[in-house]
């Protein structure tokens, strides 16, 4: 039994194979266990002796099946290790990044500017009352100028918002001049019943600009919104200052910026002259300043809308406002940051 047991122990390929000798020799019907249960049946002179071999045998093979066992299982593990192995050189599979749409793109652009510059960036609601809309805007009800924005009214007193001014007013109502002077921007989305062409969608976004303080001359907006100009446009662009009206600034102005890829023609009257129209601007007119409870004596100041979707067609020379709507990943991922 014992030298059968050796070969086969030492010739057990693997683990499981180890078990089955295992089971055929120690094992409760095994050949060894069948010889310490015969013992019964021999002489009391036999026993001992045959006893004693048979626990030598025994311990031998169990000592025998532990080693081979351990042999068996350190070649089990190099082989799993070696199947597991992973390649460190492999190139690794593309992550697909998302892109920063180009409109939060532009609007973190200027709002960085401002923040740099001192301003406040101030929220305000999408869904606004006529009266922050327009009334505190020097617009009461039935006057011309509420034409100029074909607005969408949900009841007669509350609409979607059809420009940002209404966060100056908000704001303005609030702010504690003993503090010191008002320097805000604020960002958003505005709605209007624009009938959606290259230049215009009926939802698009304005980034409203407001300073209040003592002492603020139309030399100080002409020189924030060249600042604001160079900053997005670069040097190289034409840029001029139109005479305007909005019933909330007074003096008005409207800003044009020329395309890159065309001349900039002074020719105001035709349609596609090379220009487009990007922000609107003024001195806050002083009815402005009393709605909202300033004293419009001491303090005055001045007040911008520009118009992000404008400047990022301008900027990176798309030619239809309707592309940052669409969706098409081909347009969006064009404008894929670095880093
Ligand atoms: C206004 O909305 C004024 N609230 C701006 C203002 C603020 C003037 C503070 C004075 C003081 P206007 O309607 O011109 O003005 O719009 C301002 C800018 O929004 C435009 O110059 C243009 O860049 C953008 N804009 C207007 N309508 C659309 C539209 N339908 N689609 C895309 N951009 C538009």
């Amino acid at each position: 039994i014992k030298t059968d047991a050796l070969t086969q122990i030492a010739a057990a390929a693997d683990l499981n194979a180890l078990n089955d000798i295992r089971v055929q020799v120690l094992g409760k019907k095994g050949s060894l266990t069948g010889v310490l249960r015969g013992m019964k049946d021999l002489t009391p002179e036999e026993r001992p002796k045959v006893g004693s071999f048979a626990n030598t045998v025994r311990d031998a093979l169990t000592e025998a099946i532990e080693k081979r066992h351990a042999a068996l299982s350190a070649q089990a593990l190099q082989a799993k290790l070696a199947q597991e192995t992973i390649d460190v050189t492999l190139p690794g599979r593309p992550v697909h990044r998302g892109t920063m749409h180009v409109l939060d793109q532009v609007m973190e652009d200027v709002e960085s500017l401002f923040m740099g510059m001192g301003y406040q960036v101030v929220d305000g609601p999408e869904v606004e009352t006529e009266h922050y809309n327009f009334e505190m805007l020097n617009v009461p009800k039935d006057h011309p100028a509420r034409d100029m924005q074909d607005t969408f009214y949900i009841t007669p007193d509350v609409l979607l918002r059809s420009q940002t001014s209404p966060v100056q007013a908000r704001t303005l109502e609030k702010h504690d001049f003993s503090q010191g002077p008002l320097k805000m921007i604020s960002p958003g989305r505005v709605y209007r019943r624009d009938t959606d062409d290259a230049t215009h969608s009926h939802q698009f976004h304005q980034i409203e600009g407001l300073v209040i303080d003592k002492h603020i001359t139309m030399g100080d907006l002409k020189g924030t919104l060249e600042v604001l100009a160079r900053h997005v446009f670069g040097p190289d662009r034409k840029i001029r200052l139109r005479p305007s009206y909005f019933p909330f600034t007074e003096p008005s102005v409207e800003v044009d910026v020329s395309w890159g890829s065309k001349t900039g023609s002074d020719d105001v009257t035709s349609k596609d002259n090379g220009w487009v129209e990007v922000l609107g601007a003024g001195m806050v007119h002083p009815n402005v300043l009393k709605s909202a409870g300033v004293d419009a004596d001491v303090y005055g100041g001045f007040a911008f809308g520009l118009g992000p979707d404008r400047f990022a067609m301008l900027k990176y020379d798309i030619e239809d406002i309707r592309n940052f709507y669409l969706n098409d990943q081909r347009f969006l991922t064009q404008f894929q940051q670095e880093g």
